[in-house]
């Protein structure tokens, strides 16, 4: 495959771009290489701006449920462009996107929209701490809740005590707020909240885990979160950035039958437009400005064009629950067909799987939190995701990512995924 355009707008927009990218990941820092420069996307395929064709396993890292360009999005934003961008001023489809999420998200009683996965998670631990009245959160290692300092924390020295940044310009008073836990660790967190008693304001986490490559919570652990938080006071936050209205209607609160107090939703809330979203019960939402003392605001939040695009992506989801079933079952046909296909090279890794969402880990061993994810071969992923790349498959560039299905993989598109799967694993047998 030739990259040349996007090898010289790589160089040109690290003149002018921190990295040349505006998120990090996007750099393949992971996996070497230049990024590729994308040009546009319609269905199943990303094309980028030498023309190379790929089939998107990513799907703008999840909101492409429907796969790129949906024609029914694409009206929807159609049909409102013409009554200008954006009022700073309420809309009566804020009320209807407002309603539509709680219709799908039960345990949401009342919701704010925001512009980003990042905007919604460290507004809901700020209103935990506003309503708890208390100061320290808990956290998972590997699990990502966007750039919000509280969240870029590093587990300290003991896994109970208190957090140390992450990250430089994050600030020791704001680490010592955070515990972070390993996951799918109930005693850790029973331990955590002892020895924090009365301190903790709240407790988020991914119901299950895209961000250290796809962890699922064990058995029994999102039901003792639960009721560890009800015992203590501390307010469960799910971070459904991922998962909302991917694992189904409802996230994996509806799949997993777990009721938090909050909840935080991004991606394909908008279509694929900036939007993020944070809500939960009616008594801790009214504590959010202006109904209530905790401040939080924003000038494009609930834009009249993301709200289209939302509502219109919702909607079809909320009315069509079979989109679940095909994606479910497409999901399974690819798992089912990489496990075939390592085992017949002698290479049985770990694969970790829910709904439309898998990670192949370069692994033997089990993947059950970020301990054991990070025992994978990162020099072995690199080289199969460039190698899936050559071949016109678009991975998720990180070992610790997942991948994300969209209804626009059909059947021959799997087989395609799985051949390509099959020749870049034969292809790593010399490197073992
Ligand atoms: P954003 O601020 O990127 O919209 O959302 C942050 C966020 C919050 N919570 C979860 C569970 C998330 O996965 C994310 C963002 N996910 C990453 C993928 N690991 C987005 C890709 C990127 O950072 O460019």
């Amino acid at each position: 495959m030739n990259h040349t355009a996007s090898q010289q707008l790589f160089q040109r927009a690290q003149k002018s771009i921190p990295g040349g990218v505006n998120s990090p990941v996007r750099a393949f820092k992971a996996v070497g290489g230049t990024p590729v420069f994308m040009k546009s996307a319609k269905g199943p395929y990303l094309f980028d701006e030498d023309g190379n064709q790929y089939i998107d396993f990513i799907n703008s890292w999840g909101p492409m449920i429907l796969g790129h360009a949906c024609d029914m999005v694409q009206d929807a934003i159609k049909e409102v462009l013409p009554d200008s961008f954006s009022y700073g001023a309420p809309t009566e489809r804020e009320i209807e996107m407002a309603e539509l999420i709680i219709r799908m998200v039960p345990s949401i009683e009342k919701v704010r929209m925001v512009n980003s996965g990042t905007e919604a998670t460290m507004s809901a631990i700020r209103v935990a701490r506003g309503y708890t009245g208390r100061d320290k959160i808990i956290k998972f290692e590997g699990c990502y809740h966007g750039h919000g300092d509280s969240f870029l924390i590093a587990a300290g020295s003991g896994a109970v005590t208190l957090g140390v940044p992450d990250s430089p310009g994050v600030t020791k008073g704001t680490a010592n707020d955070t515990i972070t836990v390993p996951y799918n660790n109930l005693d850790a967190v029973k331990q955590a909240v002892a020895v924090n008693e009365n301190q903790v304001a709240a407790l988020i986490l991914e119901p299950v885990v895209g961000n250290m490559g796809l962890v699922p919570p064990a058995d029994g652990f999102l039901a003792g979160l639960r009721e560890l938080c009800t015992s203590a006071g501390i307010v469960l936050i799910f971070d459904e950035v991922m998962t909302g209205f991917r694992l189904a209607r409802g996230g994996a609160q509806e799949l997993y039958g777990i009721t938090p107090d909050m909840t935080t939703l991004g991606k394909i809330i908008g279509g694929g437009l900036p939007v993020g979203a944070y809500g939960g019960k009616k008594e801790i939402m009214d504590s959010v400005a202006p109904a209530g003392p905790v401040y939080q605001a924003g000038t494009l939040s609930g834009n009249p064009i993301a709200m289209a695009a939302g509502l219109s992506m919702l909607k079809f989801l909320q009315g069509h629950d079979e989109v679940y079933a095909y994606l479910n079952n497409i999901s399974d046909k690819l798992v089912h067909g990489m496990r075939d296909n390592l085992r017949s090279v002698g290479m049985e890794y770990t694969i970790n799987h829910v709904g439309s969402m898998f990670s192949l880990f370069f692994t033997r061993k089990p993947v059950t939190d970020f301990e054991s994810a990070k025992k994978s071969n990162l020099e072995l992923f690199s080289k199969y995701f460039n190698g899936m790349l050559q071949r016109g498959i678009y991975l998720a560039p990180s070992q610790f990512e997942t991948l994300f299905i969209s209804t626009a993989i059909t059947d021959d598109l799997a087989d395609q995924y799985l051949e390509a799967n099959l020749a870049t694993l034969k292809d790593l047998r010399q490197y073992l």
